[in-house]
């Protein structure tokens, strides 16, 4: 028999604890997989954020390290800063990045921080129960906007890439999603690249990730990828907005 498919080894075989539809495993096993096909497993050490991904150190078979919320970029800073040879990562969520931790990760990439951020943006707080995120949509219903998102009140949902790609210090941005496999593919490669640039020095890189949160969205995984695909991928579009290669670097 040909075996088509094997796990990473970069993941542990711990049972993941995720929703039943859930991306965040999806994006665990890609990011993996780049560790294995970049030989970095044993050099890398990855930062889990708050949030679902809280667990991100049982299931990532690397060197990980827990951060209080939001506070993963300037962990990792430390950790790069004294390892300078390790492949260092952040894993974090749209609720650990975009809102308490928002400083952090504006500061990391202006400083242009060699390590690199896997943003899952799923537009909702997960762990916690559901309520609104800074990137939550427009008319999005979560527990804390449950007539939808309000701009007047609310304000405007953040694009994490856009803004972070205004930064020199940060030289590769992509958005990505992962709500099919020609998508899975793609950030496959963003998640590669952005790991290859870091281990050339080059600066801050990040991939952000558009993902599902079937619980709190409250929508079945397959209605939740049509969710993501309909209304995230209009507001947050897909694409590199910084590179070495468009930066001269
Ligand atoms: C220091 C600290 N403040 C607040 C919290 C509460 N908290 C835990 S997870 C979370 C939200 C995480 O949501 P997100 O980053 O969007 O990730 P998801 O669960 O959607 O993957 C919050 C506010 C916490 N655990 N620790
Ligand atoms: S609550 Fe949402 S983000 Fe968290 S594991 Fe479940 S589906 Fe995934």
């Amino acid at each position: 028999m040909v075996k088509v498919w094997e796990k990473p080894e970069s993941l542990t075989d711990k049972v993941m604890h995720y929703c039943p539809g859930c991306t965040h495993g999806i994006i665990h096993k890609i990011t993996a997989e780049v560790m294995d096909e970049l030989g970095i497993r044993d050099k890398t050490i990855g930062v889990a954020p708050v949030g679902c991904s809280v667990l991100a150190y049982n299931y990532f078979n690397c060197d990980m390290q827990q951060a209080a919320h939001g506070r993963a970029p300037a962990v990792a800073t430390g950790i790069k800063r004294v390892n300078p040879d390790n492949a260092v990562f952040t894993y974090q969520g749209d609720g650990d990045l975009a809102s308490i931790g928002a400083a952090e990760i504006v500061h990391a990439a202006a400083r242009g921080e060699k390590i690199t951020t896997v943003f899952v943006n799923n537009a909702i707080y997960g762990m916690t129960g559901g309520q609104m995120a800074p990137t939550s949509l427009e008319k999005q219903v979560t527990t804390t906007s449950p007539y939808g998102r309000d701009l007047d009140h609310a304000g405007h949902p953040i694009k994490v890439s856009e803004m972070l790609s205004t930064l020199p210090g940060a030289v590769y941005i992509e958005r990505v999603s992962v709500h099919d496999v020609p998508h899975i593919l793609k950030a496959k490669k963003a998640i590669k690249k952005a790991f290859e640039y870091q281990l050339e020095g080059k600066g801050f890189t990040l991939v952000e990730v558009l993902s599902t949160c079937p619980t709190n969205w409250g929508i079945d995984p397959v209605e939740s990828l049509d969710w993501l695909k309909d209304n995230m991928l209009p507001y947050y579009p897909l694409g590199n907005f910084r590179s070495p290669e468009k930066e001269g670097k």
